[in-house]
């Protein structure tokens, strides 16, 4: 009886098995850290069973699979000519990853399920250093071996993690194994159903990383709003404390250094040198910083400025701003992306932005995008939204569907909070309002608020829709309102709704709670080439730039309103988007067709901001 209370003690006590294997490694900067870049040729393998996860008949695992063990079948053919194998990593095909395996073959387009990766590398360890395998994303769940041993798991699509393989790589040849799953439940975060392509794969880059015993774990330097650069690090390794850290900002001849205590933490600050220049769109000014400590060193470019709301303003700087945005998703242009956001594609898109739209804005959705994304829009200056994939119909009774949310976002914010750039963490999109999720994005919001003092909350949420005497007014009922620094809401009057397009510019939009609004989202697709000079017909060129034009109608009448994110940049691929004339399975609503071309709505918007970017407002 003892005993098998003692069993269900520690079943109780014990976190869930999933997240007991998640790495608790940072490795801030980890793609710039030095290392050997994985990315090229690796063999791969689906497997829709999961057979190299399981064992005799599909039963419990057994030790090892012929998928990631590391073995040379030739060498074991010579030894043992009747040796048996079925799975053969070594003469599997070979792709280029990064990139989704919807880019190996296009039968893999609708793959929901398992996948093996596996290639070589040569390493050469050195005593006293520490070696990590760091992913940037794999989309959804990843487990990884290293010379036929397992070293982690990771669950999560879109935020990098490492995993500790010293002791584990060996001098000469080395053999990575990554089982990708790309499938998701409704526990799952995102759910089943979303509106854009899993993306399955290894999406970003794996890179080997050496540091030095104690190394740099977490590193964040900002401006605050009292004017001091402040900075707190947190090293890693059995001697992280009592070290001494010093932090340099280049171009200010700024240097300030601490003692780190016993757990390896210190924070310290500086008077911001009256020479500064504060990062905005107009001016991204980046400054060389470098962080020392442990006998690790990090360099980093970062821009400082300050973000905060006065009553319904938005105040970059200590002055009001209006955010001239549109949304994107992670997908580079062209006709069959794989998700593998370079330099060269990710400034491709934000050029639109910043040089076609004259926009100072980006919402990134759904999810955390590549670091290459917000790197560069740090150095082209475009402000940041960022969000994780809690969407629609999250499980938000469950707590372990929390406890995911919640480290997804801590990833997330740790992983970008040196970045100028991103000035709002969004929590959720057009979730339905209950008290379990009320009080599951409460407690993702008190997140945000610990995790990063310097930034700006917000959600996108549904307004509801009163009729009265032959007027409509959009009202922000939602009680998620009054946690929030920003309101967001995805409006969709004469898409969605059946509202004559002229009706749009007299709909008023009602909020209990005085704070500045985002519109997050609006849209209509378009299937670029496709015309209706009467503007009436959907899915046309006209009806979409005419649906703008009524809804900027809308928006300029808005006394709160203090910026938008339009629905979408770009056309992107989404299973649900099946009409077979306008959407191929593509969402139709960029203002640019997937190869680029713009629709006439570009232009519309485009003139809009032009008009409203005017130094005057
Ligand atoms: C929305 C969603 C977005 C969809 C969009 C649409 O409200 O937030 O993910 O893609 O509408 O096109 O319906």
């Amino acid at each position: 009886m003892k005993r098998l209370l003692l069993a269900l003690l520690a079943i109780l006590l014990a976190p869930s098995a999933a997240l007991a294997q998640q790495p608790d490694i940072t490795l801030i900067n980890g793609d710039l850290r030095p290392g050997l870049d994985l990315s090229g040729p690796w063999h791969w393998s689906v497997d829709p069973y999961r057979d190299g996860l399981a064992g005799f008949h599909g039963g419990e695992p057994g030790s090892s699979s012929r998928r990631y063990a590391d073995v040379d079948p030739e060498e074991v053919a010579r030894r043992d000519p009747r040796a048996l194998f079925e799975q053969d990593m070594v003469h599997s095909p070979v792709v280029t990853l990064p990139g989704s395996w919807i880019g190996h073959d296009q039968s893999m387009r609708y793959y929901d399920g398992l996948v093996w990766y596996q290639r070589t590398f040569a390493a050469d360890p050195k005593p006293g250093k520490r070696y990590f395998l760091r992913f940037g994303a794999v989309d959804y769940r990843a487990i990884v071996y290293l010379n036929g041993k397992k070293v982690g798991e990771h669950e999560g699509g879109f935020t990098p993690f490492a995993l500790e393989v010293t002791g584990t790589l060996r001098p000469g040849r080395n053999q990575i194994t990554v089982g990708a799953d790309s499938e998701r439940t409704w526990d799952t975060v995102p759910p089943i159903v979303t509106d854009w392509e899993t993306y399955g794969g290894i999406t970003r880059p794996v890179r080997l990383v050496e540091t030095p015993q104690t190394l740099i774990d977490d590193s964040w330097i900002r401006l605050t709003k009292d004017g001091r650069l402040r900075a707190t690090v947190k090293l890693s390794g059995a001697n992280a404390g009592g070290q001494h850290v010093r932090i340099i900002v280049r171009q200010l001849g700024v240097a300030f250094e601490g003692v780190t205590d016993a757990d390896g933490s210190w924070s310290g600050d500086v008077r911001a040198p009256s020479s500064l220049k504060r990062w905005s769109p107009e001016v991204p000014t980046l400054y060389d910083v470098s962080v020392e400590a442990g006998g690790d060193r990090i360099d980093d470019r970062i821009g400082f400025r300050t973000v905060e709301v006065r009553g319904t303003d938005i105040l970059l700087n200590g002055k009001p701003i209006f955010l001239r945005g549109i949304s994107m998703h992670e997908e580079e242009l062209g006709t069959n992306p794989t998700r593998a956001m370079t330099p060269a594609a990710a400034r491709a898109l934000l050029s639109e932005i910043k040089n076609g739209l004259h926009g100072n804005f980006v919402r990134l959705a759904h999810y955390p995008h590549s670091d290459v994304m917000t790197r560069l829009a740090d150095e082209m200056g475009l402000l940041v939204w960022s969000e994780i994939p809690v969407y629609w119909r999250v499980n938000f009774g469950r707590a372990e569907t929390l406890a995911l949310a919640r480290k997804m976002q801590r990833e997330n914010i740790v992983r970008d909070r040196n970045r100028a750039s991103v000035v709002l963490w969004s929590v959720a999109n057009e979730t339905p309002v209950s008290p379990e999720r009320n009080a599951f994005l409460n407690t993702l919001v008190a997140d945000v608020r610990q995790l990063d003092d310097s930034r700006l909350v917000t959600a996108a949420l549904l307004a509801r829709r009163d009729e009265a005497g032959g007027t409509i007014t959009q009202v922000i009922d939602d009680p998620l309102a009054a946690s929030l620094d920003v309101m967001a809401v995805n409006t969709y009057n004469g898409w969605y709704s059946g509202d004559p397009l002229s009706v749009l510019p007299s709909i008023n939009w009602a909020s209990p709670v005085r704070k500045p609004l985002i519109f997050s989202e609006f849209g209509a697709d378009a299937k670029a080439g496709f015309h209706d000079t009467d503007n009436q017909r959907k899915f046309s060129e006209e009806f979409q730039a005419e649906y703008y034009r009524q809804t900027l109608a809308m928006a300029a009448k808005v006394p709160f309103l203090r910026g938008m994110s339009p629905w979408i940049l770009k056309d992107f691929r989404s299973p649900r988007r099946q009409h077979p004339e306008f959407q191929q399975g593509w969402n139709r609503k960029g203002l640019i067709s997937e190869s680029g071309q713009r629709k006439q709505a570009f232009d519309v918007l485009a003139g809009y901001y032009r008009q409203v970017g005017q130094p005057s407002r």
